[in-house]
């Protein structure tokens, strides 16, 4: 053990739980821990914007479900990154927020730039704490990573106090331990599930993000392919089954119909599937609190009075399911209504025809779809474009539509787009984001291009807040507050370096969109896009259920 600056053992913490990149910026307050990063094996990737910083460091441990790691100063950069600790918290992402803050002892009366952060954090964080000491570092380091990775995962943050991580240490980090515990289900439990299985009439897998988290999307394509039972996704589970399967029945949880259509309404036995009831309440595919429930997830549910589960699988999903499949295979069930994929697939094909200008939503994802492979990553940012890609963009793998469903907060794309390209170089990546939430975080479009992350990223241009004009026109009849000018999106793409398109007609998105994504750094296409044909839709599918 040798004497060395706290902010050092500090980074050898990271550099054992395997940290590879911090991205956010520093401030006064971390002067040591950046000295120290820049000597470590760390990569430290300044930001334009906590936020930005916060949402790769969010998108990186969502993919590879090892925490992403991000950093602001005291005040107003730990404020800054509050916004996506919520929303690694209800999307269930692996997140360690770093803060720094002024001395220990001036933390205790009215002193410069310093709020209470910890005090802060403490209702959208799994766990928090300050250092107090040098001496925690090694535990309170393991701990954050611990907690966050642990199932479900979720943000934790550490304080770290700018005179502690300036005091001298002996001490050594802990070393990571990332083997996955894998508990089973009682065999009693697991036997009265197969048996409710195997007696129903009419059983659905309701599959949602938890089986992409934990990688068990093949375990559940086995159990659909052994059982014929069908799967519909949820709009952050988009994938799990590729869409051409045939027990594949579609995204659901937009139109007030898609449950029924999916066929939810005749569903005596509903299986769920590391389905997050914050995706969307089950009060919706469960209006009458009639259906048998079946919970396979990672951790208990939680309690709603439409989700009365009647045996809970907890552990394992790949394990449970594969264990599922196997006690239930000799009693094939028919694969499900295929009345809501007809309806959105049928508009979808039909799409590719249509040459109206601006163009109309289908069309664009239909040019998209065309242009990326199987593997290839389509992130989504907040507001009807999202509702459009939930609903009806197909995708083969899960963890290739990504998709905020939980906090669903504008501005996410254009960050995680790049978190997306560091963790996947060899895949393309597309965000999509209306011409609102794209400003919001559009200062990171100069990280993206220092790192040369090749993002094509479209912007659905409309002049408006396009959810907000929508529900109120329904609900009011005019819209109010919503509209907007925008700055020339190519000249401010130009004004980073960054090459870009407008769209004048139909033909030229798919033409703009195979060339950007040849190019080996980032781009810009502004898509001008009509919305009018979702309340055409609306008569089809029923009145939405969700927000934006
Ligand atoms: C940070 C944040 N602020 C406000 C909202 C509420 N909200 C949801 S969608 C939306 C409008 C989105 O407009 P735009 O980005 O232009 O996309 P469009 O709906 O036109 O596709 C708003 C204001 C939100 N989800 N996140």
């Amino acid at each position: 053990m040798a004497e060395r600056r706290a902010s050092d053992l500090f980074v050898e913490c990271l550099e054992a739980e395997g940290v590879r990149h911090v991205f956010g910026i520093p401030g006064e307050e971390t002067l040591d821990l950046n000295e120290s990063l820049a000597d470590s094996s760390v990569q430290f990737i300044p930001v334009r914007h906590e936020q930005g910083g916060a949402y790769m460091a969010d998108m990186y441990g969502r993919l590879t479900q090892r925490a992403g790691v991000c950093l602001g100063t005291l005040g107003p950069g730990a404020t800054n990154l509050t916004t996506v600790v919520a929303d690694a918290l209800l999307d269930h992402a692996p997140l360690v927020a770093l803060t720094g803050q002024g001395d220990l002892e001036r933390m205790h009366k009215e002193s410069h730039q310093y709020i209470d952060i910890v005090s802060l954090m403490a209702p959208i964080t799994k766990w928090n704490a300050r250092l107090n000491s040098p001496r925690m570092i090694p535990e309170a380091v393991r701990k954050a990573f611990k907690v966050a990775q642990a199932q479900r995962p979720g943000p934790t943050h550490l304080e770290l106090p700018e005179d502690v991580m300036a005091a001298t240490v002996d001490a050594e980090p802990l070393p990571a331990r990332r083997g996955r515990r894998r508990p089973e289900p009682s065999a009693q439990d697991l036997l009265r599930a197969a048996a409710l299985i195997r007696a129903a009439i009419n059983p659905i897998v309701l599959a949602g993000n938890g089986v992409a988290r934990v990688g068990a999307a093949h375990a559940l394509r086995e159990f659909a392919r052994a059982t014929g039972i069908g799967v519909a996704e949820t709009f952050m589970g988009k994938g799990l089954l590729d869409y051409t399967d045939p027990r594949s029945l579609g995204t659901v949880g937009l139109q007030e119909r898609d449950y029924a259509l999916a066929g939810f309404e005749d569903a005596d036995v509903v299986i769920c599937v590391g389905y997050d009831l914050v995706e969307h309440s089950p009060s919706n595919w469960n209006p009458g609190r009639d259906k048998t429930i079946i919970c396979v997830d990672t951790v208990a549910p939680d309690v709603d009075e439409s989700y009365m589960t009647e045996v809970d699988l907890i552990g394992d999903i790949y394990h449970v399911l594969s264990r599922l499949a196997e006690e239930c295979r000799d009693v094939p069930h028919p694969p499900g209504s295929n009345r809501l994929n007809d309806i959105v697939m049928g508009r979808f094909e039909a799409a590719k025809d249509d040459d109206s200008f601006p163009m109309q939503p289908p069309r664009a994802l239909w040019e998209i779809r065309q242009a990326l492979g199987r593997e290839d990553i389509l992130v989504s940012d907040v507001g009807l474009h999202k509702l459009w890609i939930a609903r009806m963009f197909p995708a083969h793998e899960p963890n290739t539509v990504l998709i905020a469903n939980g906090l669903a907060g504008m501005g996410f794309a254009v960050p995680c787009g790049i978190a997306a390209k560091l963790v996947h170089p060899q895949r393309k990546v597309v965000t999509v984001n209306g011409d609102g939430g794209f400003l919001m975080n559009c200062q990171e479009l100069e990280t993206a291009m220092r790192l040369r992350t090749a993002v094509v990223n479209v912007i659905w241009e409309n002049g408006q807040y396009g959810s907000i004009v929508w529900k109120q026109d329904k609900k009011f009849g005019r819209h109010f507050g919503v509209d907007f000018t925008n700055p020339d999106f190519v000249k401010l793409a130009d004004a980073f370096g960054m090459p870009a398109w407008r769209c004048q007609a139909s033909g030229d998105f798919g033409r703009h969109l195979r060339h950007a994504l040849t190019l080996d750094l980032p781009s810009l296409i502004v898509l001008p896009i009509d919305y009018s044909i979702d309340v055409a839709i609306s008569h089809e599918l029923g009145t939405e259920t969700v927000s934006a």
